[in-house]
């Protein structure tokens, strides 16, 4: 079984509401190692080339705002199955509904409704792949895969 990477965001509440050490021994304790991590301030520029895909959709200028309203937390965790196991850690979008329905999530830990819900994971290994690259050019040049934990 080969180890998968992806990506993960706190987002500036969890940042501002200091659940950063509580969702850092989440991830440990579910089996992620974190290769790297960086703290940065997203401009309005960078959170539409983020998420290009919402860039045009009526909730994309409140989500520019929450998400360039203070730091946020980037992270690449490494596992086996990683992206699929850090989505199911998360739980669902909206953290109003995770609340309901998905109680141990981190969403519903941290998450207040469908825009301010704490954290981010990337939805598949060609997005985790994508977003990685995004933040981590350097680090990660096209075409890098990691047998093994190598940082
Ligand atoms: O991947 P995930 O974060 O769970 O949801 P997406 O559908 O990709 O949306 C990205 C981001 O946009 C979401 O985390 C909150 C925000 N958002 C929103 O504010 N309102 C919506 N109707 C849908 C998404
Ligand atoms: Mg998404």
């Amino acid at each position: 079984l080969e180890k998968e990477r992806t990506l993960a965001i706190v987002k500036p509440d969890g940042v501002s509401g200091n659940y950063t050490s509580s969702i850092r021994k989440i991830i440990l304790e579910s089996g992620f190692s974190i290769q790297r991590e960086f703290t940065v301030h997203l401009d309005e520029d960078g959170v539409r080339r983020f998420y290009a895909e919402h860039s045009t959709k009526s909730f994309f200028p409140s989500l520019t705002k929450y998400m360039t309203s203070g730091p946020v937390l980037i992270m690449i965790l490494q596992k086996v199955n990683a992206v699929a196991d850090w989505r199911a850690l998360i739980g669902p979008t909206d953290a109003r509904k995770a609340k309901m329905t998905h109680p141990n999530s981190i969403r519903a830990m941290c998450g207040e409704d469908l825009e301010r819900n704490c954290v981010h994971g990337s939805d598949s290994v060609e997005s985790a792949a994508r977003e990685i690259s995004f933040f981590f050019k350097e680090a990660f040049p096209e075409g890098t895969t990691l047998e093994h934990d190598e940082l």
